[in-house]
């Protein structure tokens, strides 16, 4: 198979929320030659971009879709690390987490699996999860980066969700170390709640958190 094939029918898998046809192709990728390295950043990662954005703009799209693309990259990806020639350079790490009082998964999910394939190390603390869990955690894991996933109105802006957390990073004088991201579907309606409630960054779905998220490291590692 030609890369272009390769390519062409890896996201028709990833289309399909067929994640073994999509194994199928990893495995004819690495027969035809590609290095673990040139699956990830070649296959991957571009194909997850085209697949989303496919999916965004089609009417009959569903959720699945969504999830099992992030899910297939961020499988994929794993698989491959353990193949690269030399241990990737990891970029930076992140803890996620669903705000207080918030048991919505999905969403958070998804803007792991991209960020695993964009080399970036992800805690995922569940949901549920505190301000003081998330501080905490960003000191303990020496991340660089703060993703709070809010899908209801009251968690995304409620006292105890990324209000809080810059409290805390404000008197523990942590504001320097770390950067706060937020996103779901409240701030798709309202694109400046994020500065309201005290977030640095917001982003609108998995790939464009990952993009915002590896600016913002980049932005506080030294
Ligand atoms: C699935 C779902 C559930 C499931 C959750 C299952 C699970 N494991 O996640 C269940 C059934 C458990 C559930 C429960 C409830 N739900 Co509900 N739920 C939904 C539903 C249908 C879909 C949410 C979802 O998963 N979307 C798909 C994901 C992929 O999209 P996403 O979350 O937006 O994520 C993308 C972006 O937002 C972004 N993103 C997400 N997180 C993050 C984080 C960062 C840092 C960044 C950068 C980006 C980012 O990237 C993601 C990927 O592209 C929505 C309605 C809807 N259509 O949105 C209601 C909805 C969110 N639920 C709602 C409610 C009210 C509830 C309940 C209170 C219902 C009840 N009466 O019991 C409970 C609350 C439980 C709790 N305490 O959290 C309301 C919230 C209303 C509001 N305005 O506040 C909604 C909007 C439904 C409605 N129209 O009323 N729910």
């Amino acid at each position: 198979m030609s890369r272009a094939e390769l390519f062409r029918t890896y996201m028709e898998a990833v289309f399909d929320t067929d994640k073994a046809a999509a194994f199928a192709v990893v495995r004819a990728a690495l027969e035809e030659g590609m290095t673990p390295e040139q699956i990830v950043f070649e296959l991957v990662v571009p194909a997850t971009e085209d697949t989303m954005s496919a999916i965004t703009k089609d009417p009959d799209a569903n959720l699945a879709q969504h999830f099992m693309t992030a899910q297939i990259a961020s499988e994929v990806t794993e698989w491959m690390l353990e193949r690269f020639s030399q241990p990737p350079e990891i970029l930076g790490r992140v803890v996620i987490g669903t705000s207080s009082g918030d048991l919505h998964s999905l969403g958070k999910r998804i803007v792991s699996g991209c960020l695993k394939s964009l080399m970036v190390d992800v805690i995922d603390l569940g949901v549920n999860v505190s301000a003081e869990q998330f501080v905490e955690a960003a000191l303990k894991h020496d991340a660089q980066v703060i993703a709070i996933s809010s899908m209801m109105v009251h968690t995304a802006t409620g006292e105890n969700g990324c209000q809080k957390v810059r409290k805390l990073l404000q008197s523990q004088g942590l504001e320097g170390q770390f950067r706060v991201i937020v996103g779901g579907a409240p701030f798709r309606f309202d694109e400046e709640l994020y500065q309201k409630i005290g977030a640095d960054a917001w982003a609108a779905d998995g790939i464009s958190a990952g993009k915002v998220i590896t600016d913002l490291i980049r932005g506080v590692k030294p």
